[in-house]
């Protein structure tokens, strides 16, 4: 609400406000009457980025006249989530912004409700890429980051009676005020003989007080030429525009995950597409500052974040070799000393392989590459391994068979001085399973770094109360040297504290609770536990046990138990073609029909699924978790973000030993901690003896009696059969072993029931997982890439710019 007498805006707040005007008038091109929120929504997004240009150029002229060592960061997905709010914590200037709106008679809420996402990422391996773009400016690190400028997002989700429901997202309709088009910066590459040319577009990414800003490099896809002229004379209009359609499609959509059978060739191409652009930028860079392409690796350390853009081995190749005419053996050893490579998960499905058909269709030279670097690798192995045949098949970079096919992944390791997993679990189980051949080639090339999360907008930004509270009680550098959360472990036994603690967990659910009423209708009581698993939709990830246990508790209820309200939260998306996970979506809603009308249930349990999970959304909901739901098969989730995320804002897990969840609660303490399940090693020993879920359900009378109501079609309106394939798979194959850990995941649910019943013990349970959250800074995972794998140093910047800044 507008304040009738606004408040004097501060010096910076009256700076904001006049530039806000100016952009009204210069950019937008209207008066005061005719001006949207929308226009006023870009005018202070324009005003704040005029502040942050000077950091932009200052920092671009530090990284080139001191030709610093850079390290690069190539990744198909960058989940940003808005910028705004975050750039005016970097600048210090949300109070200031907050006067200036005031002034206008607006409210900085609803400029930054205006703010469309750039979803540019499935979850969490591109979320993790954002919380990275932001810890090495903060750390004032040289660096760039490369990827693609999708036109479209990950799609928007829908939640209707039928569960999911998916359309575009046009993210850059209204245009996009925190980008810059480079035209002069753009590159040709060949696919499948046609040529496509990418075009940077630069985002600015600002560290958090420094004078710093990085570059965010997407490229867009266009026609090198807008239309062919003669088969527009010629009166064919549909084929005059078909190069410029074609080509344009590659930077068109972001692909959903576990969609990898649809659309193989776009992918290929988006993959290519974007890596050769990327390096042949990094070349122009390096010709730029007269550095001979020999230097390339003293220059440029490359990060592949995960297998996509694993072609950049053989791409670097080919680069040095036709283009720079380098000898062989000389771009091998830049192309190794440049490039390292992130996996990020165990499951095969994720682990790309390109049939050799399509890879020569489109990128013959390449293929031709790859064949090379098989041949010499395969040569060097039997010296080292003689007779041993079936090593070196496992080893190939081609997968052999009727269809045969490049392993991305086994490029991406020969390919690179070092690999590391996300998470300690993983990385060891990278080294025993995966790359287990690879490890004993050499050992020393895999290591772990493990994941974290950006402290500026997962909790400055996400939770200003709790940051609040955090400045008054141990001072303001936690922000930057997360470790210095530790500074609350000896007030998580003050009662005055512990109450403004309460105090700053109640705000955070009411302001939760106001957005599930008006994104689902859904009334929930804010003092309720608010038990939450937001994530992906997939099975690994187990939602369908959560799924059961809120059917256990809603059968326990009815039948009279007494039990603590509980407010059970849903979010994440499934991707299109993953019938079962968009089946468990289905379920979830169905339960939550029931479930929240049932009068039994008298305010005890209540079901939501938020939809459209995003930044956004992300950053409303991991304040106000109680319970943070982490209950992946072990040894399947890589690492997991989000679990940090809930535990740094407070939450208490509920988890199994895999991931980070490990680390988490070693950190935490096993006290505030609640964990359930079979152990990676467990699993494996019961896989080889065989397993089958039905003796585990004979013995589990709720559970049985929970999967016969949901087939009884009680959640489905009587349809008896909608959940079949959920329920069969359960009772027969449970690829994911939910029956195996149901049992134990209850004993740790009533844990949870009667902690939540001691107020005051779980209040001090929360102060320490924040606590004790500060090593899942990403500042601390950057660190480590710098130091170990990159060998990248800080170069802070000054201002030095010539432009004025306009504050
Ligand atoms: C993947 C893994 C996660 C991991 C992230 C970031 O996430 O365990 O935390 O990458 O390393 F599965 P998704 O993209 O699959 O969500």
């Amino acid at each position: 609400m507008a304040s009738p007498t606004p408040a004097p805006c501060p010096p910076k707040g009256q700076a904001l406000l006049e530039a806000m005007r100016r952009h009204l008038f210069s950019s937008q091109a209207k008066s005061a009457s005719l001006a949207t929120i929308h226009d006023h929504y870009v005018c202070l997004s324009l005003a704040v980025r005029d502040i942050l240009l000077t950091s932009w150029v200052d920092t671009a002229d530090t990284y080139t006249s001191q030709h610093v060592r850079t390290a690069t960061y190539m990744s198909a997905e960058f989940l940003l989530g808005p910028h705004l709010e975050n750039n005016l914590v970097s600048l210090g200037l949300r109070e200031e912004a907050a006067a200036a709106c005031e002034a206008l008679g607006l409210t900085l809420e609803e400029m930054l409700a205006e703010e469309p996402e750039p979803g540019l990422g499935n979850g969490g391996l591109g979320r993790l890429a954002a919380c990275f773009q932001e810890s090495m400016a903060t750390l004032e690190l040289p660096a760039i980051g490369y990827g693609i400028r999708y036109e479209f997002g990950i799609f928007r989700q829908q939640i209707g009676p039928n569960g999911q429901m998916e359309s575009t997202d046009p993210w850059l309709a209204r245009g996009n005020p925190w980008e810059v088009i480079r035209p002069e910066w753009s590159y040709p590459v060949l696919i499948g003989g046609q040529t496509v040319i990418g075009v940077a577009y630069d985002t600015p990414i600002l560290g958090y007080g420094v004078h710093t800003a990085n570059t965010l490099r997407l490229w867009s896809a266009q026609a090198p030429d807008a239309f062919d002229f003669a088969s527009f004379n010629a009166g064919d209009y549909t084929r005059a525009v078909l190069h410029k359609v074609q080509s344009e499609t590659l930077s068109k959509v972001l692909y959903p995950n576990d969609e990898l059978e649809q659309g193989k060739r776009l992918r290929l191409s988006q993959q290519i597409f974007f890596v050769s652009c990327s390096l042949q930028d990094m070349f122009r860079i390096l010709g730029s500052q007269g550095i001979p392409v020999t230097e390339f690796h003293r220059k440029f350390a490359v990060q592949l974040n995960d297998t996509h853009p694993a072609i950049a081995v053989a791409e670097l190749m080919r680069l040095l070799i036709d283009v720079h005419g380098v000898d062989w053996d000389t771009a091998w050893s830049i192309t190794t000393a440049t490039i390292s490579y992130t996996n990020h998960t165990l499951l095969p499905e994720a682990l790309e392989a390109w049939g050799l058909e399509l890879f020569q269709q489109l990128l013959p030279r390449q293929l031709q590459i790859i064949f090379e670097i098989n041949a010499r690798f395969l040569r060097t192995l039997r010296i080292r391994f003689p007779g041993q045949p079936e090593l070196l098949e496992r080893l190939s970079l081609i997968e052999e068979g009727p269809h045969r096919k490049v392993r991305m992944a086994h490029l991406a390791v020969v390919g690179s001085h070092t690999v590391n997993g996300v998470a300690e679990l993983h990385s060891r189980l990278l080294k025993e399973n995966l790359f287990a051949d690879f490890a004993r080639v050499w050992p020393d090339r895999f290591t772990n770094i493990t994941n974290g999360v950006t402290p500026r907008r997962w909790l400055a930004v996400a939770n200003p109360p709790l940051a609040a509270l955090l400045n008054d009680a141990i001072g303001t550098d936690w922000c930057r040297h997360l470790d210095q959360l530790r500074k609350l472990e000896p007030l998580a036994t003050d009662a005055g504290f512990l109450e403004r603690w309460q105090g700053v967990r109640e705000q955070a659910k009411e302001r939760l609770a106001a957005t599930i009423r008006q994104d689902t209708g859904v009334l929930v009581d804010p003092s309720s536990l608010f038990d939450v698993q937001v994530k992906r939709i997939h099975e690994y990830k187990r939602q369908h046990m959560a799924a059961l246990q809120v059917v256990e508790r809603y059968l326990r209820l009815r039948a009279g138990e007494d039990l603590p309200p509980r407010t059970v939260i849903f979010g994440g998306k499934a991707a299109p073609g993953y019938a079962m996970a968009k089946l468990i979506i289905r379920l979830i809603v169905g339960m939550a029909e029931i479930i929240n009308i049932d009068p039994a249930m008298d305010g005890r349990l209540r079901v939501i699924f938020l939809p459209n999970f995003s930044v956004k959304l992300g950053q409303k909901i991991y304040p106000a978790v109680d319970l943070s739901e982490q209950i992946s098969t072990a040894g399947m989730e890589a690492s997991g973000t989000g679990n940090m995320k809930m535990s740094l804002n407070g939450a208490l897990t509920i988890g199994t030993l895999d991931g980070a969840n490990i680390e988490i609660r070693e950190r935490v303490g096993d006290d505030n901690f609640f964990l359930f399940g079979h152990t990676a090693e467990q699993l494996a020993a019961i896989n080889r003896n065989g397993y089958h879920p039905m003796p585990w359900l004979e013995n589990d009378a709720l559970a049985k009696e929970a999967i016969d109501l949901i087939g009884s079609g009680h959640f489905s309106e009587g349809d008896r059969d909608l959940f079949h394939p959920l329920l069969a798979n359960l009772c027969s194959s449970d690829p994911f072993r939910v029956m195996a850990d149901l049992g134990d995941y209850r004993r740790a649910q009533n844990e949870v029931d009667s902690a939540w019943c001691d107020a005051g013990r779980w209040s001090m349970m929360s102060v320490l997982n924040t606590a004790r959250c500060g090593f899942f800074s990403s500042d601390r995972s950057i660190q480590e890439y710098a130091d170990r794998i990159w060998k990248v140093a800080p170069v802070p910047v000054n201002a030095c710019s010539v432009i004025p800044s306009p504050s």
